[in-house]
């Protein structure tokens, strides 16, 4: 039997992964120190108690909270360092990493700060890691249309460092459509597009995000099974789900990962990506959770090499680098 996958890692790109959710309780603590800031937890094993969600908003909760530790560009390549680590142990190879700049903007960190911060580690990646990388801006979704316009307006002079964007945040009640002005206007600027959609909100969003959108990579996209001419679109157009079964376990949006539709969903036929999410949240990187995967689910070893191929062929690489990575 194969080595675990952890041990003895497939290739992998990692398409679905938020970088302030990398944040591990240790590295929290010593930002908190090194910033004076205070977090109203007295240790790293308060806090990872507190790592007990009910549903998606109760961990944005966290999610946000925690940010506070990250003040400088230091901080920003501290972090995306530390995740480029991890991954390369488990088999990553290239990594297109979410950030969420309105979280920051709003704290006062410029967002000068936070994208020179992750290049600082992104830059160096292939040489430091042999991970490849690309950086994709996240929308919060639950924030208005006009500070999503503002906030692309703001990362104007770093397009050169990123190369899409993303929807992520509190889904239910914030339909793709919010958003169409602005993917309008990063599509007219050469950015690439995928959006969150079918975590905790319905079918018909994930529809919304390639009609409304452009969306080319569905983010979770799990609810797409509740409407099977949606699922036979999916699989026609080959868009690819960046799937996280850890993460739908911690968010309850699944019972168990030995519920998990990951083999329904592969045995429609569709393109799936197996991601982390938010790793430090969620219990495990990418090889931890082909891992559980295989094991919860009795994944064979061919359905595995095809969850790793896919995810190269989900990627935003070119074509020669796509083949390089494999
Ligand atoms: C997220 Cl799991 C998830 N869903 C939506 N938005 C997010 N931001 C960070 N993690
Ligand atoms: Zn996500």
């Amino acid at each position: 039997k194969r080595p675990y996958d952890a041990l003895m890692p497939l290739p992998k790109a990692e398409l679905h992964l938020h970088i302030e959710g990398t944040l591990e309780p240790e590295l929290a603590f010593r930002l908190a120190e090194r910033n004076g800031v205070r977090l109203p937890y007295a240790d790293t094993e308060e806090l990872r108690a507190a790592y007990r969600f009910e549903d998606l908003q109760s961990f944005l909760d966290l999610y946000y909270e925690l940010m506070a530790v990250l003040r400088t560009e230091r901080d920003f390549a501290d972090l995306a360092d530390a995740y480029l680590a991890r991954a390369a142990a488990q088999g990553v190879r290239h990594a297109e990493i979410f950030f969420d700049p309105q979280a920051h903007l709003a704290r006062g960190v410029a967002m000068d700060t936070v994208v020179e911060g992750l290049w600082r580690a992104l830059g160096s990646s292939e040489r430091n890691h042999g991970v490849s990388t690309r950086l994709i801006m996240c929308f919060l979704r639950d924030e208005s249309a006009e500070s999503a316009l503002r906030t692309l307006e703001a990362a104007r002079s770093h397009l050169d460092r990123i190369t899409g964007v993303g929807l992520d945040s509190a889904e239910v009640g914030h339909p793709p459509v919010k958003f169409r002005a602005v993917y309008e206007a990063a599509a007219a600027l050469g950015l690439r597009r995928v959006a969150h959609a079918g975590e905790e909100g319905p079918p018909e969003y994930i529809a919304e995000a390639l009609d409304v959108l452009g969306a080319e990579r569905i983010d979770h996209g799990l609810r797409c099974l509740e409407d099977p001419a949606l699922v036979e679109r999916l699989v026609r157009e080959r868009i690819p789900l960046t799937l996280c079964p850890l993460s739908n376990v911690r968010l309850r949006a699944v019972d168990a990962l030995t519920e998990h539709p990951l083999p329904a969903l592969l045995d429609a036929g569709l393109m799936c990506t197996v991601n982390s999410d938010d790793p430090a949240y969620f219990g495990g990187y990418v090889g931890d959770t082909f891992d559980a995967v295989r094991e919860a689910l009795g994944l064979t070893e061919d359905r595995l090499r095809e969850l790793a191929r896919n995810s190269f062929l989900a990627s935003f690489l070119e074509d020669d680098e796509e083949r390089r990575g494999r």
